[in-house]
This record gives structure tokens, sequence and C-alpha cells, in this order.
């Protein structure tokens, strides 16, 4: 293992600056209010450390936050990711393996950023990042056409964009970075025009929900023709080959890359997705490798559902069910 087998980082973003729709700052307290940290607690047997208490962030929020090279928002979300990529940071060193929920993908900023110092410092490694979405995220200040900064940690965390006011994530330094050889997508089907340009021309891996179709093979089994044999498996293998043995793995996990059956409480819904049991899946193979240092999950926005109850819990369920196999409930 690269971190304390028992001990977990929490760390409850309470946070939606980095996109327009409020509610995603109540998934957090909602998710623990389901049982999930009693659940990592009293059945997986994990030490949690740090605050079971939501973080705000309020007292970050500048007066005026007027837009910034197309980002809105982009004082809080900067301000808010720095303190949080310290908390995260501060976990990781400690040799925990660190459990974000969010709130918004913005914060990835912040996480990604202190694991991969702490990882550097503590391991002297890089450390990879499977980051499982129906988007890519990657989009830069200029290609975005939101302006949502959701919409932008990848490009932040891996120095695609780049930016030297400190207010502005000028604060992200060589050593909070990903290198974008050490990234892998699963479950993309949104992704924009000039995010497809950046992915191409970088090199990035990426398994969409096509690829996790095609890989899918007929039954071998002549006698079953009715089984399938989808191609989850051999797509996470193949992310897991592309990052190598022994990688310490950062996973950030957005809700919405499961299918909005599962999950429909979220901001940007896609059609098309995962499974729960393929979400579930890969998290019980990053789980499996021992490599896995921290965790995100991000996205959850209970307060969006059509069929308020009943969707929300459905999709607080989706989340909690992702975290806890993250975390190995599944091991007999
Ligand atoms: B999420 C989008 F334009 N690409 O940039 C954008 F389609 O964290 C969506 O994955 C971003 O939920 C989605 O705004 C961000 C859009
Ligand atoms: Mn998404
Ligand atoms: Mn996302
Ligand atoms: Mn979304």
């Amino acid at each position: 293992f690269l971190s304390n087998p028992e001990d977990i980082g929490v760390v409850a973003v309470g946070f939606s600056g980095g996109q327009g729709k409020s509610g995603v700052d109540a998934a957090p307290s909602a998710l623990i209010e389901s049982g999930l940290l009693a659940q990592l607690q009293n059945e997986l047997n994990y030490k949690l450390h740090g605050d079971d208490k939501v973080n705000a962030y309020n007292d970050l929020v500048p007066k005026q936050d007027p837009p910034y090279r197309n980002m809105k928002n982009p004082g809080t979300v900067s301000a808010v990711t720095q303190r949080l990529s310290e908390q995260v940071y501060a976990h990781a060193k400690e040799g925990r393996m660190v459990l974000t929920l969010g709130g918004d993908h913005s914060i990835a900023i912040g996480t990604v950023a202190g694991t991969a110092k702490a990882i550097r410092e503590r391991l002297g490694r890089e450390i990879a990042v499977i980051w499982v979405d129906a988007h890519s995220d990657i989009n830069t200040p200029e290609t975005s056409d939101s302006g949502n900064i959701h919409g932008m940690p990848v490009a932040f965390i891996t120095g695609l964009a780049k930016e030297e006011k400190p207010e502005y994530f000028g604060w992200l330094k060589p050593e909070h970075l990903l290198n974008v050889s050490k990234l892998v997508y699963i479950g993309l089907r949104d992704v924009d025009a000039a995010e497809k340009k950046i992915l191409r021309e970088n090199g990035i891996k990426a398994f969409s929900m096509f690829d996790i179709d095609r890989y899918g093979s007929l039954p071998p089994w002549p006698s079953f023709p009715f089984l399938v044999v989808y191609g989850i498996g051999r797509v996470v293998e193949m992310a897991l080959a592309h990052i190598g043995n022994d990688t310490p793995i950062h996973l950030s996990f957005d809700v919405d890359a499961i299918d909005p059956m599962w999950a429909p409480s979220t901001g940007t819904p896609v059609r098309g997705g995962l499974t729960l049991r393929e979400g579930d899946f890969i998290c019980e193979s990053v789980h499996l490798t021992g490599n896995l240092v921290a965790v995100d999950l991000v996205e959850v926005n209970p307060s969006l559902a059509a069929d308020r109850e009943a969707e929300a819990n459905e999709t607080i369920r989706a989340g909690c069910s992702i975290v806890r196999c993250a975390l190995g409930e599944s091991l007999l």
C-alpha cells in the first residue's frame, strides 16, 4: 500500500462556485447523513481523520469577483482550491488516503495539487490520475464556452492552462502539477470540440463510452450465446496498464459518469453512461491495485432532482456505493 491501509483523511467540501447551479454544496452533508462515513468506520474499519463538518470556505469569498480570462468566480475558486490543496496535502503527507466529498469538480484543482505535492515529497513519485466522467474537464479559460471552472480543472492541474497571478491559480507550482502522460479518462461521452483537439494534441489516454462498448466481446462459450461480455474489464485493465504498476493513483470520480438512470441529480447529466455496476467495478479494480492515495467524489447535487426525494436519494446511494467500492467494500 502506498498509504497507511487503515487511515483516511476526510475533507468535506461544500462548494458550488465552479458552476452556476446551487445545491452541489449540500452533497457532502447529504452523503454523510446517509451514513457513508459511519460505514467506512464501522463496517470497513477505517480510522477517519479530520473533521466531519463541512467546509464552506465562506471566509475566502472575495467581496467582488468579476470574470477574468472568461472564468466565472475565478478569485473564489482559486482561493478555495488553494486552501483545499493545503488540507489534502496535510493528510497525504501523513500517509493517509484522502477522501474528498464535493462539491463541484473545480475542487479537483485543489485535491490533485495537494496529493501531487505530498506524494512527491513523501515517496519521491509522480501521481497518476484516473478521471471518471462524462466530460473531459480540460477546457482552458479561452476554449470554454460556459466560463464554468468545473469544466477546466484538468487544464489547470496539467499546466495546460497557465496563469501568473496568484489570486487566479498562479499559486499552482510545478510540484502541484500532473504529467499529462499520467492522466487517463474513463466514461467520456460529452467532450467539446476544443477539448478533443487538446486531448489529441497532447496524446492523452481516454476511454470513452464507445470504447467500453467496443472492447466487449462475443461470448466465448457457444452454449451460452445470451451471455454478453462487457468491455469495462478490458478498459480498466488498459487504463491501469497505461499508468503503470505501483504508480500512486488519485481517482477523481464525477458522479455524472454514471448513467442518469442511477445518478440523475447532477448538474450536467448525459445519457448513455456507465451502469452503476460498471462504476463500482472501476473503483473496485483501482482499490485492488493497492496504489490508491486519494479519491474525489463530486457533482452530486441533491436539489436538482425532478422527483426530489427519490432521485436525490438514488444519486446519493450511487455516490456512497462508488466510495465504498474504492475503499474495498467488495473484497471478500
Ligand atoms: B463536469 C462543458 F460546455 N464542457 O466546459 C463546460 F459542455 O465537472 C461541461 O464534468 C463541463 O461536470 C462539465 O462547461 C463539468 C460544457
Ligand atoms: Mn462531468
Ligand atoms: Mn467533471
Ligand atoms: Mn457535471
